[in-house]
């Protein structure tokens, strides 16, 4: 048919995967394999155009490497698991599991519909038992392993509902439903040892993923990690037995210790306020600001004198020691020493309470300061520290840790910032943690024989806690140790504990065991995609899980994932009307006419529906909340998927934020109707001859030598660079030479058949669909992702004739054509034998002919 239609070529060519299996792939020990994954989503129900461009990078990433001939694994599943079902399930009275597994069908049908060559037999999602059974039995393996532990930590309490809420479920210090004030509440919670893989978790960042992350992923991880070496050092208490140590990264700044501060929870402040009414109030305060470190470094420092006198190690000065809510418990050993001089929290705490300021360090340029107005925390001199003085920073750190280990009041030691990671949940829509607490055991691990421990599905939910926690037929059991009656665990695990390890369940999704050999076939992951804001937690908990598999003998790869590209966001322009109140009502672009200037910004707004003008918001990410968002299944209804990906892929490069613009779909939707029928108007005219390089005149040979720039320049930007935007340019570019070559002889049509098939087998990656219809109507069978990827051949890019550039007096005055191989002598002669340089050069004398040759002539008169 002559005529473009997406909806009935796309229907026909997703039938043809399906049937074909086209996907379907097996371990071949014969083939290079290509593993490449891309974020799994949280089943919410609808796609948006965020999905769309994360699935399509990979699906356009899995093609090109097929194409390239890998054995390509391109698998999806559901982050099935977490609070928002649990919401829905309030709202609208249906069991989480339902309304999930209903969103994941919605969603599957989503996902076909835009022809991502994923392979379906693999699927799974996490709320699965045949999933979760597996990380409940890794649970077990690494309690066995000593990496996992429990200990009392802190959950938000709703006194009303009588719950632990999630922060999220926090807003203002107030429960979300009760709007009680929350409260802090210690009960017991499992941890996993994160920390016990701090030292490889950061050296892999810059060996195994030094080439293959990006520096502000890496960055990032670096910094959560936070590696810190410094000096333990213990100072003595006046007047007792106590000791108090403190950690320090600056043991060079040791002179300059005027106080010392201890968090609210430290064993000394609470000691002191035993008999201290006014120390109780406040370290009761302390603790019950929740506060992140950011907010810490901002918020005012405060504290209260305990009473207790520290003695100098090296002076052996009495000094301070007071409670200050700067210092936090979990880090270091919840004490430091505090140099006024040298740290700005310690600075602006002593200025608040008039503590002595003493500069130990002088900046190495020389320069003056006043060390009573801002710290200095730069390295330098030592300066006011007797025997040190006159040492650098590095020295005198050297000097004084030695001295401290030598008195055997000091240790070297690393600190990391990483905590150990909770991962106890008290809510019901997780997997069970696989426990049962018996009051002769103790915590009594679920024996393999009996996992998995398998979340009732049929339940309501109302939101006053978790159903299982009031359901005795669920923790109601027997203890596996000595049979007599327990009870089991009710919490959950926090939901990144499925998203660590699903990347390595979808090579062998179907094993009877949490991973077999299948496993070491696929892993590592070749390309990870997926979003910055999972930089830290979830990127650097899976490596967790990795490194834990490794040793327990489940894969044998370091690392999770090879390569990782982060995409940008989609963002669109955002419209809004002044509510009740001036509170803003966000409209949504669809429902707005606009004006553009001629750099295509929005000049004015009208609402369709009245034409009365709206406010114009400006361009952010697309978000419920900016009512800003495109529907993607709209979208693919009124123009087709092919369209919907390559605008996505044509409108900005991967990593960038990519705007969305009517215009840009409606340009996209042009192209593909241009290149559909300037391929089926070729294909109307009968088979094209073969190609006879030698025969060809030089119009041939330019389309012919464009082509193959083109594929030259496709080949990085698809196969290397991942800049699919610029790949798409150049298929245009050479589309437009196409529609202006003139040629019905033969081997114009050969040169111009030659041009479109390239072009076809380029785009396929991106528009799989269209290009599939192509690939038929030129004549070849069989699914285009099993083409070969073209490669351009050198010959055809070695220009015969090339333009130079001809000044006279460092005017251009003419370009001719030379050719390719001609000698200096030659290309001077033809420069001065041009008309035009001729009537510059005439009457005058040539004094030099400088000849860059390839380039251009300079003639000096
Ligand atoms: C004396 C000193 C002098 C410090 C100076 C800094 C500068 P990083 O690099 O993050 O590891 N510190 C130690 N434990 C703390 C805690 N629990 N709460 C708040 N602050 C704590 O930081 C280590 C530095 O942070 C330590 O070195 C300590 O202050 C502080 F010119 O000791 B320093
Ligand atoms: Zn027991």
């Amino acid at each position: 048919s002559r005529d473009y239609s997406p909806k009935e070529i796309e229907a026909r060519v997703q039938a043809r995967w399906e049937a074909d299996k086209t996907f379907e792939v097996t371990e071949d020990p014969q083939r290079e394999k290509f593993y490449c994954l891309c974020m799994f989503p949280y089943p919410s129900g609808r796609l948006h155009m965020g999905h769309v461009r994360n699935y399509t990078i990979g699906d356009v990433i899995s093609r090109s490497q097929r194409m390239r001939g890998k054995n390509v694994l391109q698998p999806m599943g559901w982050d099935a698991f977490g609070l928002p079902a649990e919401n829905a399930a309030m709202e609208r009275g249906v069991a989480p599991a339902a309304w999930t597994r209903q969103n994941i069908s919605a969603m599957r049908e989503q996902f076909k519909s835009l022809g991502f060559g994923f392979d379906w037999s693999r699927e799974f999602a996490t709320c699965d038992p045949d999933y979760y059974r597996w990380e409940q039995w890794f649970f077990t393996q690494l309690l066995e392993k000593d990496l996992v532990y429990k200990k009392n930590a802190v959950v938000n309490w709703d006194p009303v509902d009588q719950t632990v809420l999630a922060n999220e479920q926090v807003v203002d210090g107030k429960g979300w439903r009760s709007g009680a004030t929350v409260e802090r509440r210690e009960i017991p919670q499992w941890f996993i040892r994160t920390t016990a893989y701090a030292e490889e978790l950061l050296k892999e960042l810059d060996e195994t993923l030094g080439d293959g992350w990006p520096e502000a992923v890496r960055t990032m991880q670096r910094n959560w990690i936070g590696r810190s070496e410094g000096v333990e050092l213990s100072f003595k208490v006046k007047d007792s037995a106590e000791q108090l140590t403190v950690f320090t990264t600056r043991p060079d700044t040791l002179m300059g210790a005027t106080y010392m501060a201890v968090a609210a929870e430290h064993p000394l402040a609470q000691a002191a306020a035993k008999d201290n009414g006014e120390l109780a109030a406040f370290i009761q305060e302390c603790g019950q600001a929740q506060v992140s470190e950011a907010a810490m470094e901002t918020m005012e420092k405060r504290g209260m004198d305990l009473g207790v006198r520290a003695l100098h190690p090296i002076t052996g000065d009495e000094i301070p020691v007071f409670v200050a809510n700067f210092v936090l418990m979990g880090y270091g050993t919840g004490a430091i020493m505090a140099v006024p001089g040298h740290d700005e929290r310690d600075h602006a705490f002593a200025k608040k309470y008039d503590l002595p300021i003493r500069q130990v360090i002088a900046p190495l340029d020389g320069s003056e300061i006043d060390i009573q107005d801002a710290a200095f925390s730069g390295a330098g001199k030592v300066v006011n520290s007797g025997e040190y003085d006159g040492l650098s920073s590095d020295e005198a750190f050297e000097k004084i840790a030695q001295r401290l280990e030598g008195e055997g009041i000091g240790q070297r030691r690393v600190n990391y910032r990483l905590r150990d990671w909770g991962v106890s949940r008290q809510r019901y829509w997780g997997a069970p943690i696989p426990v049962i607490n018996c009051p002769d055991c103790g915590a009594v691990p679920v024996p393999e024989k009996d996992l998995p421990v398998v979340l009732p599905e049929d339940v309501t939910f109302d939101g006053s806690g978790s159903p299982i926690k009031q359901m005795p037929e669920f923790y109601q059991t027997s203890c596996p140790q000595c049979g007599g009656p327990a009870e089991r665990e009710t919490d959950t695990f926090d939901t990144f504990f499925e998203s660590s390890w699903y990347y390595a369940r979808f090579a062998c999704p179907d094993a009877d065991r949490m991973l077999d050999d299948r496993a070491d076939y696929w892993l590592p992951v070749d390309q990870y995609i997926g979003g910055v804001e999972h930089a830290v937690m979830h990127l650097l908990y899976a490596r967790f899980f990795h490194k834990a598999m490794r040793d327990i003998g489940l894969v044998s790869s370091d690392e999770p994932f090879r390569n990782l590209l982060t995409q940008g966001m989609v963002v669109a322009e955002t419209y809004y009307r002044e509510g009740e109140g001036g509170r803003k009502q966000w409209i949504n672009p669809a429902d707005v006419d606009v004006e553009r200037d001629d750099k295509g910004r929005v000049v004015t707004a009208r609402l369709k529906e009245d034409g009365q003008p709206v406010e114009i918001g400006g361009v952010e990410k697309m978000s419920k909340s900016k009512n800003n968002g495109v529907d993607p299944q709209a979208m693919v209804e009124e123009y087709g998927a092919d369209t919907a990906r390559l605008f996505s892929m044509f409108a900005a490069p991967p990593e960038q934020s990519l705007e969305w613009s009517d215009a840009g779909v409606e340009g996209a939707q042009r192209f593909l109707k241009r290149f559909w029928r300037a391929v089926q108007e070729h294909v109307a005219q009968g088979p094209a001859p073969a190609l006879d390089v030698a025969a060809l005149n030089n119009d041939q040979k330019t389309l012919r030598r464009q082509t193959h720039e083109m594929l030259a320049k496709a080949d990085h930007d698809i196969g290397h660079r991942y800049t699919f935007n610029t790949a798409i340019a150049a298929v245009m570019e050479l589309m437009n030479a196409v529609g202006r070559f003139k040629g019905d002889s033969d081997q114009g049509r050969a040169v111009v058949r030659e041009a479109l098939e390239s072009s076809v087998l380029v785009l396929s990656p991106i528009v799989p669909h269209i290009t599939q219809a192509l690939w038929e109507a030129l004549g070849h069978e069989g699914a285009i992702v099993d083409a070969a990827w073209p490669q351009h051949d050198p010959d055809a890019l070695k220009k015969d004739e090339l333009e130079i550039a001809v000044q006279v007096k460092g005017k251009l005055r003419a370009r001719i054509q030379v050719p390719a191989d001609a000698d200096k002598q030659t290309i001077e002669d033809m420069a001065l034998a041009d008309e035009n340089v001729q009537r510059h050069v005439e009457g005058k004398e040539i004094r030099k002919v400088i000849v860059v040759p390839g380039k251009l002539v300079n003639i000096v008169v």
